[in-house]
């Protein structure tokens, strides 16, 4: 495996330094990035210096490096986790043959859909965070975000060093693409559903980057599985910086419930929203709208996609060597949940063939990582005296994609007519009226080293062990 090459204009363990055509494909391809970045990223902040995290190595100790830098000159950089051994393909009709280091002719077109995919999320999640700086509740939180930002954008580079390393010229032209399209852009939007909401304040930045982040973490350790092994090698190391991504998500929603709890401690008897604090409705609600926006990202419960690519060795199972079975899937089956057949409503438990119900195994995991953090939050808001339960919506609720998206029900999971769930849609989604309250919490940045907003609670330490009061961003 080449060494890490910290001295070339793109730093990498790839072997650019031997590779002139890759390097200068590349090359040519890193200006255009940089002015993405400058006209949609972070706004208002390419002159700070931020104290931030730069990958410099793939070893598990001393991978990075934190300094403060102008994110312009980011050193936004292609690395792969070191090599298995002898790897071989761990699942499908190739299970046990070695695996391919280059794309096979017949896999190339799912492959490079399943990347462009991948890689369309990771500059869309930057276009949606773009203006979040102006409302920071501190200055940990700020670089928290561009932290989080400026991966994200690695994660891109990762991406694109697949396509254009492996797929010649329909590779270069989609990562071209990559940079022209845009979250939320009505004639170039970008590729899947929740990646074009608007990411309207913090708490909807919590919110993203605990259940749409932790997508990201299913999905990338689906694609570690993957039988190509520069894909699962790359997987590998984005899912490094990822854990951090969800840090920030559960630790921000852990610290807005402790100030929200604080205060309802103090006022059990106030209107909560008087008091300046996210109140736990509202919270509520922005959770039912990020986890059933995030449940569609899974796709369809039933896909021939995800059967095709699982028995093609491209897309496997969440920690798939740890399941035991036969990993091709010939006979298994998998329970899931469909709407009942007939008038009256309601669901049923149905069997199908596994291979066919991969995305809904996803889901399940995802599922029951997710309700780790409502547990916590729930008791934290218990051990204050707050009278109410956080709750993850059903699974049916709100759904654009799959199996439940033509039916209507209440987070319960109570099936009614289309007319009364829009009529009722207001008391469980986010409306335009919660979107301003929450906002009116966040009216100006806090930028005083050590100072947080009043609706969220500081966190217990700061990064790199310097102190929660570290002048974590510098303005110019
Ligand atoms: N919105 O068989 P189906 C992350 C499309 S997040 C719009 O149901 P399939 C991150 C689908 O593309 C992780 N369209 O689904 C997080 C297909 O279209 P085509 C991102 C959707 O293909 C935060 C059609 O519907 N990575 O990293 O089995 C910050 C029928 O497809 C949606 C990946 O997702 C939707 N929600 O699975 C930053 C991994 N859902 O092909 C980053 C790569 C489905 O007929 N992607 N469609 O035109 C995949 O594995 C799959 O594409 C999906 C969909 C799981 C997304």
């Amino acid at each position: 495996m080449a060494g890490v090459d910290l001295d070339q204009r793109i730093p990498n363990n790839v072997g650019l330094g031997d590779d002139r055509r890759l390097r200068r494909a590349l090359e040519a391809w890193q200006p255009a990035y940089v002015e993405w970045w400058r006209e949609a990223g972070p706004v208002g902040l390419q002159t700070s210096d931020v104290y931030l995290r730069t990958a410099i190595d793939v070893d598990t100790g001393g991978w990075a490096h934190y300094d403060y830098v102008k994110m312009p000159d980011y050193r936004w950089g292609i690395f792969l986790a070191p090599p298995t051994r002898d790897r071989v393909i761990g699942f499908g009709d190739r299970k046990g043959e070695p695996v391919w280091q280059d794309v096979p002719g017949e896999h190339r077109g799912a492959l490079r859909r399943i990347i462009t995919v991948q890689g369309d999320t990771e500059p869309a999640s930057v276009e949606q965070q773009r203006h979040l700086g102006a409302t920071c509740p501190s200055l940990y939180d700020l670089r928290a975000l561009l932290q989080v930002n400026v991966e994200e954008g690695r994660h891109l580079w990762a991406m694109v060093y697949l396509l254009h390393a492996y797929f010649g010229r329909d590779g270069r032209d989609e990562a071209d693409a990559l940079l022209e399209r845009r979250s939320g852009d009505a004639d170039h939007p970008r590729i899947l559903g929740a990646f074009n909401e608007a990411t309207t304040d913090w708490l909807a930045f919590f919110m993203f980057t605990y259940f749409t982040d932790r997508d990201g973490k299913f999905q990338l350790a689906a694609l570690q599985e993957s039988g190509f092994d520069p894909l699962a090698r790359t997987c590998r190391f984005m899912l490094k910086e990822e854990s951090y991504h969800m840090y920030v998500g559960e630790s921000g929603l852990t610290r807005v419930v402790q100030r929200t709890a604080e205060v309802l401690r103090e006022s059990p008897d106030a209107d909560p929203r008087t008091l300046g604090i996210i109140d736990p409705a509202t919270f509520q609600k922005y959770l039912n709208f990020h986890y059933s926006v995030t449940l569609d990202l899974f796709g369809a419960e039933v896909s021939t996609n995800s059967a095709n690519w699982y028995s093609m060795g491209l897309k496997g199972r969440y920690r798939e060597g740890r399941i035991d079975d036969d990993h091709r899937l010939d006979s298994a089956v998998y329970s899931l949940l469909r709407p009942a057949e007939g008038e009256g409503g309601g669901f049923a438990m149905d069997e199908a063939p596994a291979l066919n119900v991969l995305n809904e195994r996803l889901r399940d995991d995802f599922i029951a990582d997710v309700e780790t953090g409502v547990r916590k939050w729930n008791r934290i808001l218990g051990e204050a005296g707050v009278d109410f339960e956080l709750r993850l919506p059903h699974r049916a609720f709100n759904r654009q994609i799959g199996l439940f998206r033509d039916v209507h029900v209440t987070p319960d999971g109570d099936g009614i007519a289309e007319e009364e769930w829009r009529r009722r849609e207001s008391g469980w989604l986010p409306t335009a009226r919660d979107r301003e309250y929450v906002a009116s919490l966040m009216p100006q940045a806090v930028h005083e080293p050590g100072r947080f907003a009043n609706w969220i609670a500081p966190p217990e330490r700061g990064v790199d062990r310097n102190p929660v009061e570290f002048e974590y961003v510098r303005f110019a």
